[in-house]
């Protein structure tokens, strides 16, 4: 019995499978309004067989945009767009989800194939990218973010809450909070990028407020029959992050104030990523000792691109849910490639009956 292919049950929410597709940035769409490209990428990927299909870091406000082509929930029209994306996936079985998120000081950028790097102050496309303090990340993203004020903080993380509404009220099942990748939270959060002296930096309590304070919020509106999760940034693989046994606390934290479960990712507050264990699977072992340790479900990511390797992370306990991105990039119907490398009875019925009916045996 393949383990990848069981059930799991959270919350309110059945997930036909584990696998779960992780958010993707299209930088496809236009003043944050999700259009055809979202519906085919989303859509293509929940009759692929997916359990779970997430939609990409959606900003809360327009300066949380990576780029100008990042989609948004700072509006209803951005919401109106979703709206039958979410349905789509939904029909084809898949729970719909969508991962909202701030980019801080990573904001204000060029698409990855536009150059990746911040754009031009003068392009009359650039904004002022946020922070917690002006320290710039470095390297493609030399712009040193305006350190915000108090009042600042309180209004993204109420644009994270009217992000939430719009979510709900657009049909998605799934939110997951993007805490991770050197976005603002995780910006928070490390050391690397907050010298604050103020309530919002310092001590680990401190680094941890906007987390904790923007999750609760969240939470306070989030229905209790839909998951809400976080995407963490548990490293950074450098000796000035915050060291792993504080990411544990942050999750503990979490989990008291009734997140769902973490998505297990990686920092990137530092252009020096040098020291990070690349290898298939590598944050496995540090989901499985979250998960222990913080006695809360996990996901996990990162160069998982083998059936039998996805496979034994969900038999031996470390995650709960598998989350591919580029292995859904290069093939939307891995779940069904899987099922038949996992000799799965009757793997084609992992797609819907329009191919599935002719996929039989082959
Ligand atoms: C792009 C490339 C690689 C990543 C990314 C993105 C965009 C957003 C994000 O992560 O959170 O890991």
């Amino acid at each position: 019995m393949s383990q990848l292919f069981s059930e799991f049950h959270i919350k309110g929410v059945a997930l036909r499978n584990r696998i779960v597709v992780s958010p993707m940035c299209q930088y496809s769409a236009v003043d944050g309004v999700p259009n055809e490209w979202h519906m085919v990428h989303l859509g293509a990927r929940a009759i692929g067989g997916a359990a779970l299909v997430i939609a990409e870091a959606t900003a809360v406000s327009p300066e949380g945009r990576i780029t100008p082509g990042c989609t948004g929930l700072w509006n209803d029209k951005q919401a109106e767009a979703w709206a039958p994306i979410m349905r789509f996936i939904k029909k084809q079985g898949a729970v719909p989800g969508i991962q909202i998120a701030h980019a801080g000081r990573k904001a204000s950028a060029n698409r990855p194939w536009e150059g990746d790097d911040h754009m031009n102050p003068d392009d009359p496309r650039a904004w002022d990218p946020l922070g917690p303090s002006p320290i710039a990340f470095g390297a493609n993203l030399p712009r040193a973010p305006k350190e915000m004020t108090k009042d600042e903080i309180l209004r993204v993380q109420s644009d994270f809450v009217a992000a939430a509404k719009r979510a709900l009220a657009m049909g998605a099942e799934w939110l997951e909070l993007h805490f991770a990748h050197g976005y603002l939270a995780q910006s928070f959060f490390s050391p690397i990028a907050n010298r604050r002296t103020d309530e919002y930096g310092g001590s680990f309590e401190n680094r941890a407020r906007f987390l904790i304070d923007t999750m609760k919020a969240v939470r306070a509106i989030w229905p209790e029959k839909y998951p809400l999760t976080v995407r963490f940034g548990v490293s950074d693989f450098h000796a000035d992050g915050q060291p792993l046994e504080e990411s544990i606390a942050m999750v503990k934290m979490f989990k008291n104030h009734h997140l769902d479960l973490i998505d297990i990712s990686l920092g990137f507050n530092t252009p020096d990523i040098s020291a990070v264990p690349w290898g298939p699977g590598f944050l496995a072992p540090i989901a499985e000792r979250i998960k222990k340790e913080a006695g809360i479900l996990t996901a996990v990511g990162w160069l998982i691109n083998d059936p039998q390797l996805a496979e034994d992370i969900i038999a031996k306990g470390q995650a709960n849910l598998i989350m591919l991105a580029h292995k859904e990039l290069d093939d939307p119907h891995f779940p069904f490639h899987a099922a038949k490398a996992l000799s799965v009875e009757n793997p084609q019925n992992v797609l819907p009956p329009q191919y599935a009916f002719w996929l039989k045996g082959r």
